[in-house]
């Protein structure tokens, strides 16, 4: 079964990935798993959460394509901030298509995810081509990619033989796929790792009317075995004071890992 017990710390040794090695030795040394999804539409609201929001966080997740007034001074804004408060870039791109689109998709465009992006993501639906051509760009550069082995939101359809299919997928390119994106921990297996991302995760509210549902912290890293919880409106949403509800899922995310490791 899965370890339990084991801390992030010491988990490193069980990946080769740059990238993991790296999200598990900022968790620990910043005792986080909190990931914002920083969904907003202008460069002044992004970097002004991400200033905000940043010492509390393990992983910005971002979605680069919503932005009205995207450029590349974004980009280096972005990477200021990276370095001033010590957290990591995941861009939820999403790839869906063959391994020669992909390619492009990462590597060239007005974005260039690769060169920014420390983690992305793609959907397994197309089959490996879509690891191998992600991988071909990003494991020079010490990028790590998560499978979409299952979704937060209703009606979902991966799940069951998709999902299972997913977490196989992933084992044939462990050099590079370093997790997944799940509600919930897929491997139970004691020797090999992979790091679990959940997002609808959310303290006040079980849904959005759009399709997205919410669990809570708890539910999330201490009963479903998940590593990192991904937070976006209950963050952000108007009204709110958004230093103050970082840290309370700052709180409830890393106590919740201290119930794990203690039960
Ligand atoms: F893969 C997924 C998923 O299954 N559900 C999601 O909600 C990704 N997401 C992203 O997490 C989604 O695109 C948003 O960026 C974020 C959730 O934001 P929320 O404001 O906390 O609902």
């Amino acid at each position: 079964a899965f370890n339990t017990k084991k801390t992030y710390g010491e988990r490193i040794e069980n990946f080769t990935n740059i990238a993991a090695r790296e999200l598990l030795t900022l968790i620990e040394r910043k005792k986080t798993n909190l990931s914002l999804a920083l969904d907003v539409n202008t460069k002044r609201e992004f970097l002004e959460i991400a200033d905000k929001v940043g010492p509390y966080i393990c992983l910005l997740k971002t979605h680069i394509d919503i932005l009205v007034d995207f450029d590349q001074d974004l980009i280096e804004q972005l990477k200021r901030l990276q370095k001033k408060h010590d957290f990591m870039i995941f861009e939820d791109r999403k790839f869906a298509d063959i391994g020669n689109t992909v390619k492009h998709q990462y590597s060239k465009g007005i974005y260039r995810i690769a060169e920014w992006a420390n983690i992305t993501n793609a959907h397994p639906l197309p089959g490996d081509g879509i690891v191998s051509g992600l991988k071909e760009v990003g494991l020079p550069l010490d990028r790590g990619l998560l499978l979409l082995a299952e979704m937060s939101s209703k009606g979902s359809l991966a799940t069951g033989t998709y999902t299972e299919a997913a977490v196989e997928m992933a084992r044939r390119h462990k050099d590079f796929v370093i997790g997944f994106i799940a509600g919930r921990r897929l491997v139970a297996n004691e020797n090999e790792d992979f790091i679990v991302m959940s997002p609808g995760v959310g303290l006040d509210t079980s849904k959005d009317g759009l399709g997205q549902q919410y669990r809570t912290p708890r539910n999330v890293i201490f009963e479903s075995n998940s590593d990192i919880i991904i937070v976006g409106r209950g963050i952000y949403e108007s009204g709110k004071d958004v230093i103050a509800e970082a840290l309370r899922y700052k709180n409830a995310g890393w106590n919740a890992y201290l119930e794990r490791l203690m039960n």
